[in-house]
């Protein structure tokens, strides 16, 4: 350890506690002891130009790469992430300097503990390397997997890649041998060849957080939300949403029990996790067709509405946009027109994912988007470009603020933007759905496709970064069973094929093995909902929740923007505190219960005879 860092750990043990503005009692951040104001601003103004400068390389360099894959623009990118990661280390060293809890002004204390918290600058070069390379060889082998198809004996077919491939069997296969096999393919071999690195890249992560003064990295991750009782907080959200989950679940099961027969389903227990639709069983929506709640009435799809009036990928682009000035939100500006990518080029390999990108110098934004003609994307443009409209209300805060309220809140405006698109009363009024939009059958279809996709969604959205925790927290032995302990008790879903330690499923979701935290997707979750609803009250939306398109809403607009310029200059919890009127500062799962509550009353009837899921405190579940 450096001579700063040890002299750091005496101060953080003799522990001064400090309160911030939002009561967090903190003193295991400081380290120096300047308390000059004058230099703290001087350093966060050199620190902003520079931050973003060196922002604008990066992701100039990664969309190069991403929109032509060659191994030179490979390397470019690597270069610039590079000098970006010593940039980052510097601004730690010098951000340790001063001791940012005495200083006296609220938005300096602020960005100097956004800068030195959630990093793991505190490592020695030596180990902050080997870090990132196990990181970066992790991700290598998840993404060079490829396992081999159903019924093949010769490994010379062993060609199929996650995607599109084995999402695509998972998916669409409603042979219970078939996607078993698949199952087992993708999780023995993901897992296995990263175990030891894994628990390798636990003891440095916990190294780097115990250095920066938390018990574990866990407790590291958790402190981006600034939230002392996050873990409680979250937790009670759960309870809230667990007897939706529970019926959704049990109404399921019965569906699969009738099309897969005893010997797969067991009547009144947990689900394999094999037939849900996912490789990970996160999302139900692709088995639709065998629990739709009224087979004979259609479920919402505008794709050939699309087709017959011509549109084409710009036109959505195009719609996307008048969707925002509708709501009196910015339009997009020339560069974005100019330079984003909207199409598949057949001339270059890239990156296809539809993303949303911000190049830090408040002139250069684009959506790169491998865009085909159906409703999937359709819902993606508007979703895509509400990032834009974030990136875009936020430009003029500091660098350290240009960012969502907390980490779910990104995900969360997107995705309360898709809900009023993806809504048969939205697309009635664009032209694109002419059936009738009021009858209950349709409406609970509806909601059991958007059930398929969040309810299912939400209890593997809160274990997996559960499982982290502990795994940082208790150690890595044992990390498949607890795992699939945490599989049981949230999800309520067993593995088809028995499992050892000598397999790591957990490593099977990308996320794991890159070191990406998955809590935000949770908070995004219960946000969208919270977004949603607030939104709709200001346009003055009478009626069920899932029917609200805030569309030409100026009301709804400016709920929104609000929300959206704050950026992370605040603390979430008073930017929730501002979305809903002032009557909450939570996290809260109440705007999802009511969106549901049409399906619940309808699910408690359908499974009336049923024993809904319960666990006991063994985990298991009947
Ligand atoms: O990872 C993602 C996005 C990138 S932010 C593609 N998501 C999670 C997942 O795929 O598991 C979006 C939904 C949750
Ligand atoms: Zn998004």
């Amino acid at each position: 350890m450096s001579k700063i860092g040890d002299l750091w750990w005496v101060v953080a043990v003799v522990g001064l506690l400090v309160e911030d503005a939002w009561g967090i009692t903190d003193a295991r951040l400081v380290q120096g002891t300047n308390v000059n104001l004058g230099e703290a601003l001087q350093f966060l103004r050199e620190y902003d130009s520079e931050a973003s400068r060196i922002c604008h390389r990066v992701s100039s360099a990664r969309w190069t790469y991403s929109t032509n894959m060659t191994d030179f623009n490979k390397r470019k990118m690597i270069e610039e992430q590079t000098l970006q990661a010593k940039f980052n280390k510097l601004s730690w060293k010098r951000t340790m300097t001063f001791d940012w809890t005495r200083l006296p002004d609220q938005m300096v204390r602020r960005q100097l503990k956004f800068l030195i918290t959630n990093s793991r600058a505190s490592l020695t070069d030596e180990k902050y390397n080997e870090i990132y390379h196990l990181i970066s060889e992790m991700k290598d082998i998840y993404s060079h997997i490829r396992i081999c198809p159903f019924n093949s004996q010769e490994s010379l077919f062993c060609d199929l890649e996650l995607e599109p491939d084995v999402v695509r069997i998972v998916g669409n296969s409603r042979n219970h041998m078939e996607l078993a096999h698949v199952w087992r393919e993708w999780h023995d071999k993901v897992g296995p060849p990263m175990k030891n690195k894994f628990m390798r890249y636990v003891q440095i992560a916990n190294q780097a957080a115990r250095m920066n003064g938390f018990l574990d990295a866990g407790e590291e991750m958790r402190y981006v939300y600034e939230e002392q009782n996050f873990e409680i907080e979250i937790a009670q959200t759960w309870a809230s949403l667990q007897p939706l989950y529970r019926e959704l679940f049990t109404y399921v099961r019965r569906k699969l029990l009738q099309f897969y027969g005893p010997f797969v389903v067991r009547p009144e227990g947990p689900l394999p996790a094999h037939l849900l639709g996912n490789v990970w069983a996160q999302d139900w929506s692709k088995i639709v067709d065998l629990v739709a709640p009224y087979p004979e009435f259609k479920t919402i799809d505008v794709t050939d509405e699309m087709l017959r009036q011509g549109f084409t990928p710009l036109r959505m682009f195009q719609m996307a946009e008048e969707f925002y000035t509708s709501l009196g939100l910015k339009p997009m500006p020339p560069e974005f027109w100019r330079f984003s990518m909207f199409e598949k080029p057949n001339d270059r390999k890239v990156q296809c994912t539809a993303s949303a990108w911000d190049f830090c110098n408040q002139i250069d934004y684009r959506i790169k988007q491998c865009t085909e003609v159906n409703m999937d994307d359709l819902i993606s443009t508007h979703h895509e470009m509400a990032h834009i409209q974030y990136y875009l209300h936020y430009s003029e805060q500091p660098y350290l603020y240009r960012d969502g309220a907390n980490p779910g809140f990104h995900e969360g405006v997107s995705n309360a933007i898709s809900l009023s698109v993806f809504n048969p009363v939205h697309l009635h009024r664009v032209g694109l759905f002419n059936e009738n939009t009021d009858s209950y059958e349709t409406n609970i279809n509806f909601l059991m496709l958007m059930a398929l996709k969040k309810v299912a969604f939400a209890p593997f959205a809160y274990l997996v970064d559960a499982w982290r925790y502990e795994i940082f927290q208790n150690g890595v032995q044992n990390m498949n069973a607890v795992w699939w302990e945490l599989r049981l008790r949230y999800q309520g879903l067993i593995p088809p094929i028995p499992r050892t330690e000598n397999h790591f499923d957990a490593a099977a979701k990308r996320h794991i093995p890159a070191d990406i935290p998955y809590m935000k997707y949770y908070v995004a979750l219960l946000l969208e909902f919270q977004i949603h609803s607030s939104m709709c009250f200001a346009s003055g939306h009478v009626g069920p929740l899932h029917n609200c398109d805030i569309y030409r809403s100026r009301e709804a607009g400016r709920v929104l923007s609000d929300l959206l310029k704050v950026g992370k200059a605040r603390h979430w919890k008073e930017v929730i505190k501002m979305l809903t009127r002032g009557q909450s500062d939570r996290l809260s799962a109440e705007a999802m219960l009511q969106y549901f509550q049409p399906l619940m009353l309808w699910l408690k009837v359908q499974n009336r005879n049923e024993t809904i899921l319960v666990c006991n405190k063994q985990q298991n579940c009947v």
